[in-house]
Parts: structure tokens; sequence; C-alpha cells
């Protein structure tokens, strides 16, 4: 299955973590982890749980270009399917994420789902933009719960898969994130916080078929 669905798995406990990743691994496209899981867990989690999926490793890298380039490499080296680092540190610091990524995804954040993000990140979209494109990462993260935003990007680079996340318990729609340019959904407390995370997911993949079918014809459907 063509499967668009990231799940972030923002729990403490390794036990959690790999009972939800286990109940729905053939269900999503990979799970998300981010510093709650890997400070709760040990960062011994990414391999263990990319045994039953890909793993992308959302550590928000912002740093100069040779700390992002050891974090790169171990997080490779861990077996992740793909990393977070965020573009306003600048192009030589996005670039060492990817020169160091051998084969990993590297996704950048252009764009964020929280009020705060309207303080200084919205208001150079473009400039983060461009300077990812020119850093040759694989991806943004877009808001999903912003559907004008993840239009202007969109506009700006048909050529990338956009990652969103902000679905549900930030108040995004998938069908409408999806309508509007997201390729990947991702949704962490709706799932991991639901009695049935397995309904969920499907509730959600269906979702994401629906925003699918009503996406204009001029935005391809972009592979991670
Ligand atoms: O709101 P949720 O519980 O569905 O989780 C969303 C996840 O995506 C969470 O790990 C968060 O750190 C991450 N994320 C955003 O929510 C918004 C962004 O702009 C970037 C990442």
């Amino acid at each position: 299955m063509d499967n668009r669905l990231i799940i972030a798995l923002d729990v403490f406990e390794e036990t959690k973590a790999l009972e939800i990743a286990k109940n729905i691994s053939d269900m999503v496209f990979a799970v998300k982890i981010n510093w709650p899981l890997i400070l709760g867990a040990g960062p011994g989690i990414i391999s263990k749980l990319s045994r039953f999926t890909p793993v992308i490793c959302d550590l928000k890298i912002a740093d100069i270009p040779n700390t992002n380039s050891l974090i790169t490499q171990k997080v490779h080296q861990m077996g992740a399917y793909g990393v977070i680092a965020h573009a306003f540190v600048g192009g030589d610091s996005l670039r060492a994420v990817v020169e160091s990524a051998r084969g990993i995804k590297v996704l950048a954040v252009v764009a964020m789902s929280h009020p705060g993000a309207s303080d200084f990140m919205e208001k150079d979209l473009d400039g983060l933009l461009s300077l990812a494109l020119k850093s040759g990462v694989d991806g943004f993260i877009a808001p999903g719960n912003n559907p004008s935003m993840i239009r202007r990007v969109r506009e700006k680079s048909m050529n990338k898969p956009i990652v969103s996340p902000g679905i549900g318990a930030q108040g995004g729609n998938a069908v409408e994130a999806v309508m509007n340019g997201t390729d990947y959904v991702i949704v962490g407390r709706s799932v991991y916080e639901s009695a049935n995370p397995e309904q969920v997911v499907g509730e959600l993949n269906w979702q994401i078929s629906e925003g699918l079918e009503r996406r204009p014809g001029r935005y391809e459907i972009l592979n991670l």
C-alpha cells in the first residue's frame, strides 16, 4: 500500500512505543520519534523500532555545521530512515546534515504549526524554503493546520514532498491538508492517546485517500 501516514510516538515508555509500533506498522509509512521518547527510553529505541517500521528522528537539528554533521552520522548508524533539521540555522548547517546523511532522508522545518511560529519563522518562509531547496533536502516540514501555508510551500517548490504535523490535537484536518498539498501526514496524540490506535489510524488513512482524490491535478503527489 502506498501509505502516507506517519505516527509521532511522543510517549516516554519503550514498551508503549513498541506496542503501538507493532500494532500499526503495516498501516503506516513510518513512525516519527522526538526527544520525549529518546530521553525516556534511550537512543537504542531507534534501532528497536526500526525492526518494525521506518523511523524518522525528529531531533530538529539546529547547530553549527560540525555538530550537525556528528549528530546526523550517529542517527544514520542507528538505522533511522530519516532525520529532521531546522532550516533557520543557515545553508552551511543544513548542508552539513545533507552531506552526512548517507542515504537517510533529510526533512527541513520551514514553517511550524504553533501560534508562536508567527513571531519569527513565518516572516521569512520564502527565504527558508529557498535555502532548504538549495541545500538539497529531501522534503519539507510544514504545518498541516495551516492550509494557506501548505499551498505557499507547494507553489514555491513543486518537486519536494511536504510532510505535515498539526493534524488532530492541533486542530488540523488530514483531508484538508492533503487537498492543499501535503504529501505525508504526521499525527501523534490523536493516535497514541486513543483507546484504539488501530481504528484511528484506519480513519486517518481514509482521510488521506479522500484528500488525494480531491487534490488539484497540478499538485503532483510526491514521494519521500
Ligand atoms: O500534535 P501531535 O500530538 O499530533 O504531534 C505532532 C508532532 O509533530 C510532535 O512530535 C511535534 O513535536 C511535531 N511537530 C509539530 O507538531 C509541529 C511542527 O511545526 C513541527 C513538528
